[in-house]
């Protein structure tokens, strides 16, 4: 080990000041872009070091994701390579994707091809209310649309409660004022597949493909893809990280909770307070929410949801639990100890691969598995 004078004299930057932001993160080997270059022997400036993490991180059981800031030491100037030797705090944590310090995310819709679909886009909608980061809702392919049905669009998503921007990636519609909302900023790009994410990342990138190449080039360890969620840097500042294209998000949300993921009904129940307080809005006496707004239907079908989520989760509480609580015929509670523990351990794990896999389509179950692993769902 490298004591901190030693390393001070073999190299003119000294340990505590070497910082940056891991952009990739591929097995254990992890990208970091620094904060300020640096100068190798022959003055040439250095901007990213490949990086492992130190064994007392992994000890204390610090894990290193993308958008972590991160202090690096030993940086070896040959081959641009570094440790990373501590995390700095995150602000925010998301773990799908795993992304640390995110301040917002960008969800992208097609307004057609695919066709846009208003359940569907109400579905990404409550699980970006979910996560508390702020974002911004962005509807590409406008080329395909009249400007009467683009403006019938906005319309419509207004009376939702939102601002979306529409964009083209294709005649370049809207991209001006999307390059402004990113700059500076870490952006969660979400999306289901076929909206044309990647497109975007091309054309607000124009390197990408070569950047793409290099990364993987260092870091191509064979097929460990789900894991590798890499940040974009975009040219006027910002980082935007792409993410498996999926879906159908899990709603992961309580009955109780929902409600508050709507924007329009948020207005309404500031106006007053319902009679029960624990009013799940559907037709209750004296509830605040009305049943004219046009997402209502959604909010009903998503709360049936809520509810089947919440009593299979209860379910498998119950069957990890030793003792199961019976009701006898006579309406009377007893307990009896539980049976065949590992089959109900085998059946949830497969039905939890399932749901897995209706989120992330294209992906094997092996690959998951690892997905799942690092996760800890
Ligand atoms: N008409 C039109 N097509 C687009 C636009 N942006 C992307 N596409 C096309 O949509 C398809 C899917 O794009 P891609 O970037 O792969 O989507 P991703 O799955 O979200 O990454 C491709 O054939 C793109 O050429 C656009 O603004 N207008
Ligand atoms: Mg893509
Ligand atoms: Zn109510």
């Amino acid at each position: 080990m490298h004591d901190l004078t030693s390393l001070h004299h073999s190299s003119p930057t000294t340990v505590s000041n070497i910082i940056g932001t891991v952009v990739a993160v591929q097995a254990n080997f992890y990208q970091v872009r620094l904060d300020s270059p640096l100068k190798d022997y022959n003055d040439a400036a250095i901007s990213h070091l490949l990086c492992t993490r130190r064994t007392r991180l992994k000890k204390i059981g610090q894990t290193v994701m993308v958008g972590d800031r991160v202090m690096v030491e030993e940086p070896d100037y040959q081959d641009a390579r570094g440790a990373i030797a501590q995390v700095l705090d995150r602000k925010t944590q998301l773990s799908r994707p795993p992304v640390a310090n995110a301040e917002q995310m960008l969800l992208v819709f097609a307004l057609d091809e695919p066709l846009l679909e208003p359940w569907q886009l109400s579905r990404f909608l409550i699980k970006a209310e979910s996560t508390e980061i702020p974002f911004l809702l962005c509807l590409n392919k406008a080329d395909l649309l009249t400007s009467t049905q683009q403006k019938t669009w906005e319309e419509r998503l207004e009376k939702w409660g939102y601002n979306p921007l529409l964009i083209s990636v294709k005649t370049f519609q809207g991209l001006e004022a999307l390059k402004n909302c990113l700059k500076d900023k870490i952006t969660i790009l979400a999306g289901p597949s076929g909206v044309g994410k990647s497109s975007l990342i091309n054309t607000l990138i124009p390197q990408v493909k070569q950047r793409v190449n290099r990364v993987s080039g260092k870091l191509q360890k064979g097929r460990h893809t789900t894991r590798h969620v890499e940040l974009f840097e975009l040219p006027q500042g910002g980082l935007l990280a792409d993410t498996p294209g999926f879906n159908k998000p899990n709603l992961d949300c309580s009955p109780s909770q929902l409600i508050h993921y709507f924007p329009e009904a948020r207005k309404q129940l500031e106006r007053g307070t319902c009679q029960f307080s624990n009013c799940l809005h559907r037709g209750e006496p004296n509830c605040v929410i009305e049943e004219k707004w046009e997402r209502y239907e959604h909010y009903l079908t998503f709360l049936e949801e809520a509810i089947a989520q919440q009593e299979a989760t209860q379910q498998m509480a119950d069957q990890e639990s030793t003792l199961k609580v019976k009701i006898k015929t006579s309406g009377e509670e007893y307990y009896e100890p539980k049976l065949e523990t590992k089959k109900y351990r085998r059946t949830s794990r497969r039905q939890k691969h399932q749901n897995l896999q209706d989120l992330y389509d294209n992906q094997s179950l092996e690959e998951l598995e690892e997905f799942e692993d690092d996760l800890d769902f």
